[in-house]
């Protein structure tokens, strides 16, 4: 295999940038590029797992001073000889180092190709690699601490368990086929039936935690709506801990759409602060309502404010009625104040509320929790592997449609060879997700997702 090369830190100004190189030529490319002087020492005589301080070149021309250090297959990410050059965290002198690095020899690495070639050299699994991604997107502490758990194996080790109860059934399948006369013990309908829907509970329960999951990885989608002046934008600027929407006494405030990434008891929400509903003649105003009508379609969950200071009204009676059946979380604001809303009104048509003072600082914490529980959030224990992606989510219904076909077989007294080929599809589509068996396609299309020098 080739000896590639790449940046390894982004594109931008800072304090150290690192270029990588993994191959078996990695020391003698470095060595060309990097003189050590501290220790005085060939690169090539360097041990793994070791440092050096030196001189950057690119043939005659010096280009900075740096640190190399030093892996030793197996012992590395890529599980190759690798390099990484750290040299000052200019775009300049960066690429100057990537670029003296490939006339040395070394070949430009693809994106993710560090993260392939560990994949390509058992160092890791497909599910694992996939992990790594999302390290590097996680923007919010569970998903960095799921993905970690995945990165370690959660995942795999959940496959691992279904491959090897799918081997046993399939075995005892073609020993009873093959020997039939043997000790071996009398596959019967009812054994067959009860393995089965043993794998069958163990894929559903992986497909039923995917929405969770997904909400882990892409965000929450929150809307906040609500009649005019019940307080959403201060609510908004309570959650995102800064003076992102306008507040004012004026009812028709907020007229588009205002929109803060935030955390959310460790859980990243996308919050949109929506124009209040009312029947207006106001054009900007109007337009502003239909969007946020809209908005709500897609959200996964709304925040609905109403201000406990004032009687319910009829126009929260029609935002009630606009939300449906949606995930809400009802949000009586402005508890400092007297309290005038029949509470028991809001909760017997929305359940139970969240009464707060957007004014104080409380209010964050307390959506924040509400807002993870209500979407069970803080139940999922993503460290026990869950489903990061389409692409697993596919091979589980894959698998899942031939354990199913399987058991009809076996219900309508087909052939255990019947049963068979089924988990033998079973099998294949489990082998897929955990990467076992996967075509270049499918790994091609995995790598895509990475970036140059992971
Ligand atoms: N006393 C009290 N006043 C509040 C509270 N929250 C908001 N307000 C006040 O209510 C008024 C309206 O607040 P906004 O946050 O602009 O209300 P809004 O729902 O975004 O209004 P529109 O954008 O017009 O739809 C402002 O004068 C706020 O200071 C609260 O918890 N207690
Ligand atoms: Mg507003």
């Amino acid at each position: 295999m080739s000896t590639v090369c790449a940046i390894a830190t982004p594109a931008a100004v800072g304090g150290i940038s690192a270029v990588r190189i993994s191959g078996e030529q990695a020391f003698e490319i470095a060595g060309k590029v990097f003189k050590p002087f501290y220790p005085k020492i060939e690169v090539k005589e360097m041990k793994g797992y070791t440092a050096a301080y030196g001189k950057i070149f690119d043939g005659g021309e010096r280009l900075d001073d740096g640190v190399l250090l030093v892996y030793r297959a197996p012992h590395s990410y890529t599980g190759e000889d690798v390099c990484e050059i750290f040299c000052h965290g200019g775009i300049y002198v960066t690429q100057r180092v990537l670029t003296a690095c490939l006339k040395s020899g070394a070949e430009p690495a693809a994106a993710g190709e560090f993260t392939k070639r560990a994949l390509l050299n058992g160092k890791m699994s497909l599910t694992q690699a996939e992990a790594v991604a999302d390290i590097i997107s996680a923007q919010g502490q569970q998903l960095l601490s799921c993905s970690n758990a995945q990165r370690e194996g959660a995942l795999y080790r959940r496959a691992e368990a279904v491959s090897e109860k799918i081997m046993e059934v399939s075995a005892q399948i073609s020993a009873w086929i093959d020997y039939p006369d043997d000790d071996t013990p009398v596959v019967t309908p009812e054994w067959l039936s009860e393995k089965l829907s043993d794998v069958e509970n163990d894929l559903s329960e992986l497909l039923s935690e995917y929405d969770t999951g997904r909400l882990i990885r892409e965000g929450i989608s929150c809307v906040i709506v609500g009649k005019p002046n019940v307080g959403k934008s201060t609510i908004m600027n309570s959650l995102s801990g800064r003076q992102r929407s306008i507040v004012s006494s004026v009812a028709g405030t907020t007229r588009d759409i205002v929109e803060e990434t935030v955390n959310l008891n460790g859980a990243v929400c996308l919050l949109s602060d929506c124009a209040g509903i009312r029947e207006t003649d106001d054009e900007i105003e109007k337009i502003g309502v239909e969007i946020m009508l809209k908005r709500l379609e897609n959200a996964d969950v709304v925040l609905a404010v109403f201000d406990g200071s004032k009687e319910l009204s009829d126009e929260d009676l029609r935002l009630i009625e606009h939300i449906g059946s949606k995930n809400v979380i009802p949000v009586v604001n402005k508890s400092d104040l007297e309290i005038k809303l029949d509470l028991n009104a809001v909760e017997s048509r929305l359940g139970k509320a969240a009464v707060i003072s957007a004014k104080e600082g409380k209010a964050a914490e307390i959506i924040g929790k509400e807002i993870t529980s209500r979407l069970k959030l803080d139940r999922f224990d993503g460290n026990a592997g869950f489903l990061a992606n389409e692409r697993q989510r596919a091979c589980v219904i894959r698998a899942e449609e031939h354990v199913r076909a399987a058991l009809s077989a076996v219900t309508a007294g087909v052939t255990a060879d019947a049963v068979g080929v089924e988990l033998e599809a079973a099998l294949d589509a489990v082998y897929e997700l955990s990467g076992k068996k996967a075509g270049d396609e499918v790994i091609a299309e995995v790598f895509k997702r990475f970036c140059v020098g992971k």
